[in-house]
């Protein structure tokens, strides 16, 4: 269990910092996208001079049919979002840091990452696992920041993209219920070409004059308005979903659209970027163009000059403010009212839903990623250590709990329940993916021959390994999905067997969940009727220890 006093030197170790570094072809790309349209601006500016832009001449709507002022509903989602959006960025911070790596490709293989916040080069000689490669934030930036868990940080994350997305449906579908979405949506080709003109004063350092916000935007503001919103917004979403082991294990062409999974996740930061590069020049010119006036529209929706909306604007940021004082305590200190109530809010959705959609995507022989990341403690136990050192020939797996028949089955007993080879994607929590083949049977062939009794809805996996802070591994999985038909007890990857560090001699694959859900070093596997009462009763290790959901299929 992390230490709750919150200890700089051991939460937030000056060896596991963020770090940036990307490589040299994407940087030289980044910046010849920033630079280039600058710099055009400027030959424009040197050879024919600033474009001219039509002053705004009126400050009331040009056709009786325009849309002005600010409604009450724009100016209240407008906070909702700017408040959500904050733990949004910051939360989702928190998850990129515990793999702090962005790939074009699915397999993660180390050294193909364009984009990384870590200086570590991943070592060859000896096992390095995602949790070794995990890096920290500053709470200063990060949700919940230092040592805390990813657990906490996805809460976070998810209960606000909940209501981000309720709040951003409702924006949207009030702005075509009013004449409000013509400020936003263009409807002219021209917009372009205007929109340039703008920035050519921009970027050379000169102001237009500009038109009442009140009543109309300038084209470049409309502009980005209309790109935060109608695309940049789609596509977090989209991407996000694409992260989800459900949704890609149960539809191959969905994470396809965006190129892969880690591609969606790659996509999902630029977003973030694309936001960051909205937010700044946003926030500057609300300054430079009239602060007052311009935080009286949002604020109250009046076109006044005067310091209400500014001052009234201010207490709203720092109550935002006071709410990320508010998460980051609520993170610390009350972590399991944070997971309760995850639980209560998503749980539905992933039970009804996601839990519900049987995985059948499966990879070909020439998918398999070269180099799939190992995650876990190695077993240390004296019993684990012995069987391993006889090639696991006195291993027995114990099969107990609420059943008519438990049994204790040798590695050559377990090969007779039948024998299923898959190709999937694992999805690690951390945000890594690869695929592998794996070998073994399917857990309902076990189920069948166990007989669990009627109140039976848990099956537990108990590890010879340890959890992140001691202590038994296992985890648990409804009986629902220990039955799905791609739901294997694995002796077997990549057409070998299991190798030690991947879970010898046996581990679960589970595939419409993360990697977390499925127990390596198997021991046993117990039925019971709830997760409640086994470990602290959260449903596994991580979920006791780093308040991970006890579904985990987002
Ligand atoms: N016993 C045990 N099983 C475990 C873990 C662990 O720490 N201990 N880690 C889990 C996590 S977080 C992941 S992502 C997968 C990783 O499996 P791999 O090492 O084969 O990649 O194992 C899971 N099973
Ligand atoms: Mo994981």
């Amino acid at each position: 269990m992390p230490d709750t006093r919150l200890n700089d030197k051991l939460l937030y170790p000056s060896d596991r910092r963020m770090w940036v570094s990307m490589k040299t072809p994407y940087f030289v790309f980044f910046a010849v996208l920033g630079i280039v349209p600058v710099l055009v601006a400027w030959v424009q500016f040197f050879s024919i001079g600033l474009p001219s832009i039509p002053s705004p001449a009126h400050t009331i709507p040009s056709s009786v049919g325009d849309p002005f002022g600010f409604p009450v509903w724009i100016r209240l989602t407008h906070f909702v979002n700017f408040f959500l959006m904050v733990l949004l960025v910051r939360s989702g911070l928190s998850i990129l840091m515990d793999h702090p790596r962005l790939y074009w490709n699915d397999h993660c293989t180390p050294g193909s990452d364009w984009l990384r916040f870590t200086p570590v080069e991943v070592p060859k000689d000896r096992v390095w696992t995602a949790k070794d490669d995990s890096r920290y934030l500053s709470p200063w930036i990060g949700l919940p920041g230092f040592r805390h868990t990813v657990g906490i940080a996805r809460h976070w994350h998810f209960l606000s993209a909940f209501f981000w997305l309720a709040n951003g449906l409702a924006f949207v579908a009030l702005l075509f219920c009013t004449n409000q979405w013509r400020r936003l949506v263009p409807m002219d080709w021209q917009i372009g070409a205007d929109a340039w003109n703008v920035f050519v004063h921009y970027a050379t350092f000169h102001l237009p004059s500009e038109p009442d916000g009140f009543y109309k935007y300038n084209p470049l503001q409309q502009l980005s308005y209309f790109g935060v919103v109608f695309m940049v917004a789609p596509v977090t979403f989209f991407t996000g979903l694409a992260m989800s082991p459900a949704i890609d294990n149960r539809f191959r062409w969905y994470p396809r659209l965006f190129g892969g999974r880690q591609c969606a996740r790659s996509i999902h930061f630029l977003a973030l970027l694309g936001y960051l590069g909205f937010l700044i020049p946003h926030i500057t010119m609300v300054a430079i163009t009239g602060l007052s006036q311009n935080m009286n529209h949002i604020v109250f929706g009046t076109d006044a000059t005067d310091p209400a909306g500014l001052l009234v604007g201010l207490i709203g940021i720092g109550l935002v403010v006071g709410a990320c004082f508010l998460t980051h305590w609520v993170s610390w200190y009350k972590p399991r009212l944070l997971q309760y109530t995850f639980r209560r809010f998503l749980g539905p959705f992933q039970r009804r839903f996601l839990n519900r959609m049987a995985t059948q995507v499966e990879f070909k022989k020439q998918n398999i990623s070269p180099y799939f990341w190992p995650n876990g403690k190695m077993p240390v136990s004296e019993d684990w250590t012995q069987l391993r050192e006889t090639g696991f020939k006195n291993y027995r797996l114990k099969v107990f709990g609420l059943v008519e028949n438990p049994v204790e089955l040798s590695l050559a007993d377990l090969r007779e329940l039948g024998k299923q080879d898959q190709i999937t994607m694992h999805h690690c929590i951390q945000g890594w993916s690869g695929i592998a083949h794996w070998g073994g049977f399917p857990m309902a062939k076990l189920i069948a021959l166990v007989k669990p009794k009627a109140e039976v809805g848990t099956v537990v996996f108990h590890s010879f390994g340890e959890g992140h802070y001691g202590g038994e591994y296992y985890d648990s999985l409804s009986l629902g999905n220990a039955k799905h038909p791609q739901t294997l007890l694995a002796y077997e990857m990549n057409y070998e067997a299991l190798s030690e560090v991947h879970g010898a001699p046996l581990r679960l694959r589970v595939e419409n969940q993360l990697g977390y859900k499925m127990v390596k070093w198997i021991r046993a596997v117990e039925f019971v009727r709830s997760e409640c009462t086994v470990g602290k009763g959260f449903g596994g290790k991580n979920e006791d220890d780093e308040y991970y959901p006890i579904v985990a299929n987002i």
